[in-house]
């Protein structure tokens, strides 16, 4: 008799639906399979939508086997893993890179071929997964992709929101619009439903505490579901794939049960849809706190889920709850998991009965934290009042962890008042504020920035309190990375089919450093033929989208500058515009004569607002009526174009980053943590126009500040230039008389209705924080260099290529490397090959 889960009977029966890595005929069966069966549909009636379903569906069974062997190891075995938690997760497109991971692109090609398809246009029908807002979001993604290509045993996990970030229409008048994203209408062929795996989450209620212990009881307010999707996250070129586990929220019973009893069956439903709505949507800030009761209640869910999963599987190890640290550790991305540190501890303490001392130990040997920004406006402090009410429970042990915390500070520092103000995880005032990154650091083992010279900031600035409290050693940087799979074999095949000819392996794909041995290579003439063929190769390719989307002409032989961010005052999209329109004023002025003199630029913006950032908005509308009004300037030609590109996503940059020529970077020094498309671009050979802030400065460092164009004042000196701007300001025209010209045809109605300008405009005439006029001399003389070495299309190129050659250090995997040795303290865990 055999028993459910025999392992002769399943290993004979997961043979014989081995698929073979080359086998084209095996793979385009699976798809006609998928077609027939999965979607139910005929081939007479496939479009491409329904094959790119099949196709998907397909790999995805591929994943899974190898998710599965991954998973039963791991759980056998049982290392230490980490979770890496994080509200966003800007995933992109799955279809290419899954396959280029497996090494199966040609297959898929081929099959898809054989069934009468074109595999581009298939990749082309995929949705964006694009749950997050920017570079925070989109790090976590590059951040899986590398644990699971490390063999690193660590999982992911964050919401599944039913709504990602908001689809950007521009209205006639140069208007950011925002449309829902329904990126789920399709169905997801990359997730599994695990409805089995779910968990109850409250919200709201009363607690009583129990005499005599540390212990309480939360009882009565609403309780709702989390429940799991998961998503399997290939590692390239190992059998190891990690999961994504995101969390939805359901209603906890389909109706209330009171509600029912009473007959009142609408609000019976209306608690369902209150569930719901928990999950519905992407809160859609970069950079910015907002304070609403929703996100906090998302976090909660997400945090609470994810501890109750992680402390499930860690049960069955049978261990004495000290030992958790050695199998778990939970890295948060950013503040916004902050909660799971109380939840720790209230799952020790009230369910477990473990003594609030020992919890304490246990929980600060689990969490790190890493810190993505020093602006004030994005530091997330939670009204107590909104606090208490949904999670009054948590809200006492953040007291009691508040109060051993400032004792303990009070014996270092006596009498030092002050201090114990300053680093209270309660901001005194009314309403008093529950200071979330205090809370972060009180209960994590280390602290990071995400690239030198913020780690620096960090230390000597916001968390410098806690660095003398702490020490030295629990503050630490990571420098960002992003990951060459995608961001250079996916979105450039030739420039990486060029990489592995002249280097005679593929290794360099886990290996970046490995490029540097072609930095040789820029001396080579023939080397730059190829290399700039490949550059102009992928201009043609963005110049033809852009001419069929938006119909606008570009010359491919012009300079392509690229910003391509969300749009922050702090990131300086006015710096790059007013650029513009000072250069578009020059030609404008110039003879005829004197024109064929100028360099041609094609300048391209692309990136969301906020929808509540005025300002934002209104750098957008200048740039689109800038745009409306050079490109269509019989003096202009094609010296100059302007480009907004709407509706900005990882799959747009995907065609953006390997066409660039000038990576425009250019945030006011110590602003910008990190920035990632830095990297992006750097890596596709797009020179860098920077300032001395983030990784441009490491990025400089590498390439050598001879093949980049820096400029602008330094962190240092930024308070003082401030300082100066508000206190003492000169009049705009003696900061900078360019800019002062180029303000005059703005509100001279050079590009339409210049009064809608003012606010934008009169913060940089009072007291320009970001210091737009001081640094704009600088950033013309950077834009003159441009010009001038562009003139030189050989001296460009070698820069261009030892730009892409000295990027090695900038890999997600060196990141993801950096946090397992010193951080994590995880190990490889590499399934074995059968
Ligand atoms: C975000 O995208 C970032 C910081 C933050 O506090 C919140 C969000 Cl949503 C960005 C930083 O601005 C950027 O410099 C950095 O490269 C990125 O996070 C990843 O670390």
């Amino acid at each position: 008799e055999v028993l459910p889960g025999d392992p002769e009977v399943w290993k004979t029966a997961l043979k014989a639906e081995h698929v073979d890595k080359e086998d084209t005929q095996a793979v385009a069966n699976s798809v006609v399979r998928h077609v027939t069966t999965t979607l139910a549909r005929q081939a007479a009636n496939l479009d491409d939508i329904a094959a790119y379903q099949a196709t998907a569906l397909s790999v995805k069974d591929q994943l899974l086997k190898r998710w599965n062997e991954t998973t039963t190891y791991h759980t056998k075995h049982a290392p230490k893993r980490v979770y890496y938690f994080s509200i966003e997760w800007l995933m992109g497109r799955s279809l290419d890179n899954a396959v280029l991971n497996l090494d199966m692109r040609n297959t898929y090609e081929t099959a898809t071929q054989k069934l009468g398809f074109n595999f581009e246009d298939l990749l082309n029908e995929e949705r964006d997964a694009a749950l997050g807002n920017g570079g925070l979001g989109r790090l976590a993604a590059c951040y899986i992709d590398s644990m699971a290509t490390l063999n690193l045993p660590g999982w992911g996990y964050g919401l599944r929101y039913s709504y990602g970030i908001f689809k950007q229409l521009i209205s006639n008048t140069g208007e950011q619009l925002e449309a829902p994203d329904p990126w789920l209408d399709r169905e997801n062929p990359w997730e599994i439903a695990r409805i089995d795996v779910s968990y109850p989450i409250r919200f709201y209620g009363r607690v009583e505490s129990i005499p005599n212990t540390s212990r309480a009881i939360w009882s009565g307010g609403t309780e709702c579901l989390a429940v799991a999707y998961d998503v399997p996250v290939p590692g390239f070129a190992t059998k190891n794939t990690a999961n994504l586990r995101l969390w939805a929220s359901r209603p906890i019973q389909g109706f209330d049960l009171n509600s029912f009893n009473a007959g009142n069956y609408e609000a019976s439903v209306q608690s369902s849809s209150d569930a719901e709505n928990i999950t519905r949507v992407l809160y859609p800030n970069d950079n910015m706190y907002a304070g609403k009761e929703l996100r906090l209640k998302q976090q909660y869910l997400w945090c609470s889920a994810s501890l109750q999963d992680i402390l499930r599987r860690y049960q069955k190890l049978d261990l004495s709850w000290e030992q958790l640290p050695d199998y778990v550790v939970i890295q948060m991305n950013d503040t916004h998991p902050t909660i799971s540190i109380v939840e720790l501890m209230r799952i020790l303490i009230d369910e477990e009965e473990v003594p609030y001392d020992v919890a304490w130990k246990i929980t600060t040997k689990v969490f790190a934290y890493t810190n993505h920004t020093v602006l004030p406006e994005a530091l997330e402090k939670w009204p107590l009042p909104l606090f208490e009410n949904l999670l009054p429970r948590h809200l006492q042990l953040i007291y009691q962890i508040n109060l051993n915390f400032l004792n303990d500070v009070a014996k270092r520092f006596p009498g030092d008042m002050d201090r114990i103000r300053r680093m209270s995880i309660i901001e005194e005032g009314t309403p008093k504020f529950v200071r979330m990154a205090h809370l972060a650091i009180v209960g994590s083992f280390k602290v990071n920035g995400v690239a030198e010279l913020h780690s620096q900031l960090l230390q000597s600035t916001i968390f410098r309190d806690f660095v003398e409290f702490k020490g030295r050693d629990s503050f630490t940087n990571v420098t960002n990375g992003i990951t060459p799979r995608r961001w250079l074999l996916q979105c450039n095949p030739r420039l990486a089919q060029l990489i592995t000819d002249t280097l005679g392996s593929e290794h360099w794909l886990v290996h970046l450093k490995q490029i540097a041995q072609l930095l040789p290579m820029a001396d080579n003439a023939q080397f730059r033929a190829a290399f700039r063929e490949i550059k102009n190769e992928n201009k043609t390719r963005l110049a033809e989208v852009l001419a069929s989307e938006l119909n606008i002409q570009v010359d491919i032989d012009s300079v392509f500058t690229c910003q391509i961010k969300r749009l922050h005052e702090y990131k300086r999209q006015t710096l790059n515009i007013f650029g513009v329109i000072l250069r578009y004023l020059q030609i404008k002025k110039a003879t005829p004569e004197e024109r064929k003199k100028f360099v041609k630029h094609t300048a391209i913006f692309a990136g969301k607002a906020a929808p509540g950032y005025y300002i934002a908005k209104l750098v957008i509308r200048l740039i689109v009526n800038v745009s409306k009004i050079v490109n269509n300037d019989p003096d202009v030609g094609h010296l100059l174009r302007v480009v907004f590109i709407p509706d900005y996503s990882v799959s747009v940059a995907e065609v953006l980053v390997p066409a660039a020529d000038v990576s425009v970077q250019i945030s006011t020094a110590g602003t910008e943590a990190s920035g990632t498309s830095n990297m992006k671009l750097g890596l596709n050979g797009a020179l860098l126009l920077g300032t001395v802030d983030g990784a441009n400065i490491e990025i400089a460092e590498d390439v050598g500040e001879e093949n980049a164009f820096l400029f602008g004042h330094l962190a240092a000196d930024v308070d003082a230039v401030r300082y100066a701007n508000s206190y003492n300001p000169t009049p705009l025209a003696e900061r900078s008389p360019e800019l002062a010209e180029v303000f005059k045809a703005i509100e001279a109605n050079t590009f339409g209705d210049g009064h809608i300008y003012e606010p934008l405009l009169k913060p940089i005439y009072d007291n320009d924080y970001y210091l737009v006029s001081n640094d704009f001399g600088s950033y013309l003389a950077a834009e003159r260099l441009v010009d001038e070495l562009w003139r030189d299309q050989e001296e460009w190129t070698k820069k261009s290529i030892r730009t892409a050659f000295s990027m090695g250090d900038f890999t997600s995997d060196r990141s993801i490397q950096d946090y397992a040795d010193s951080i994590w303290s995880i190990e490889p865990d590499p399934v074995p090959e059968n």
